[in-house]
């Protein structure tokens, strides 16, 4: 069993985390107080004292999906009155309204509808780059590239390349979960697998795309679990150098098949953000989603090892129709506040982290 002091000084001296590390900051008996201070020291070496937030906007084109995980509030059958697919004159008007409000990202992702062919995910990206081009599309996760490949009987890199010539930006994290095969069974059994979600995200990294990587924490995980989830995307990450972001998605459980669990607590969200944070050495940002943490955890997160907060959001529904209580938006005035109070600098920056210069009207 490591000791703190050990772990300490493995961090003070830019050594890797092993997983006996990890598991050990995981133990209640370690301050989660301390596991911050430590994680905090990373964070700084690479960051410094910028702190980084975007413009976005979100928008989910169905919550119809074929896959209907158990901890997923947000999707349903198709025929269940609570449906909803977007017309096209929907989609491009939300692309409009992300354009004037001087948004630099859409961030798409939403259901594999049980009838919808890839086409319809591709006239998407095609339709919204074609009106908007400077709005970033990150979009789909890497379950949704692995569907778009089963059902229409194409290769994930065909699928990603043809994405990628409509006007595919980027992909965002989500899908991971948690990579344990036994697990996934019980929370998400028809969706793609933890080697079809990297071997996405390995593919997207080879092919010049950046992704970023989620994991789903807070239901029946163990600490073994989690670690098990960041060792294997510091790998992915040691081979591509791919990933931009880790964010950690709390489990929020009101109306979903795991709606007894307890979420977890205020504590927990921040030593899961801090153990995040030295466990993958070779990611440069932690991100403390405030829509997924509430406002008040993802500030204090940014003394634990986060250093960016998202975005504006707005239409977010996948944590909101699972009981978040975060608001729908943040101002921007609201996010830089809460960064200045927090001690850092705030940074906007474009979905490829570069930073977004308003004045001069250009991304530099
Ligand atoms: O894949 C679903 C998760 C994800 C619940 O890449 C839930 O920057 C909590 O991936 N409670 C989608 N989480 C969201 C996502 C994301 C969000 C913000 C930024 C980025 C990024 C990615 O939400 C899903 C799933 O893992 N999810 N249901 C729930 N009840
Ligand atoms: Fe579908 Fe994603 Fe919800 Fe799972 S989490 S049911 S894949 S929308």
């Amino acid at each position: 069993m490591p000791t703190f002091s050990e772990i300490h000084e493995k961090v003070e001296s830019g050594q890797r985390l092993s997983a006996a590390d990890g598991e050990y900051l995981f133990s209640p008996e370690v301050d989660p107080h301390a596991v911050g201070e430590l994680a905090d020291l990373l964070r700084r070496r690479k960051n410094g004292e910028a702190v980084f937030y975007n413009l976005n906007l979100h928008l989910n084109p169905t919550n119809v999906c074929v896959f209907r995980c158990a901890f997923c509030a947000y999707s349903c059958d198709v025929g269940d009155p609570r449906g909803y697919t977007m017309s096209d004159a929907d989609i491009l008007a939300r692309g409009r309204e992300a354009a004037r409000a001087g948004c630099t990202e859409l961030h798409i992702v939403g259901g594999a509808h049980t009838e919808k062919p890839f086409e319809w995910y591709l006239g998407i990206i095609r339709r919204l780059h074609e009106s908007f081009p400077d709005l970033h599309l990150k979009a789909w996760t890497a379950v949704e590239i692995d569907h778009f490949a089963r059902i229409s009987g194409r290769s994930v890199r065909a699928i990603l390349e043809a994405l990628i010539a409509a006007g595919l930006g980027s992909m965002p994290g989500g899908g991971a979960e948690i990579f344990d095969a036994q697990l996934r069974r019980k929370i998400c059994p028809r969706k793609a697998d933890a080697d079809a979600w990297l071997d996405v995200h390995r593919t997207a990294h080879r092919l010049g795309l950046r992704t970023n990587a989620t994991m789903l924490y807070g239901h029946l995980e163990t600490a073994a679990h989690r670690i098990d989830h960041l060792i294997r995307l510091r790998d992915l990450q040691d081979e591509t150098g791919g990933f931009q972001v880790f964010v950690p998605l709390k489990f929020h459980p009101a109306n979903t098949a795991m709606s007894s669990l307890r979420p977890a607590s205020a504590l927990d969200d921040l030593r899961v953000v801090a153990v995040s944070r030295l466990m993958l050495d070779n990611f440069d940002h932690i991100k403390a989603y405030w829509i997924s943490l509430g406002v008040g955890t993802a500030q204090t997160a940014l003394a634990y090892g986060a250093d960016d907060l998202d975005g504006t959001v707005r239409y977010e529904r996948i944590h909101h129709d699972a009981g978040a209580d975060a608001p729908e938006t943040i101002s921007v005035d609201r996010l830089r506040e809460l960064i200045v109070e927090a001690g850092r600098e705030p940074i906007e920056r474009d979905s490829l982290y570069r930073r977004v210069r308003r004045d001069e009207n250009r991304v530099s």
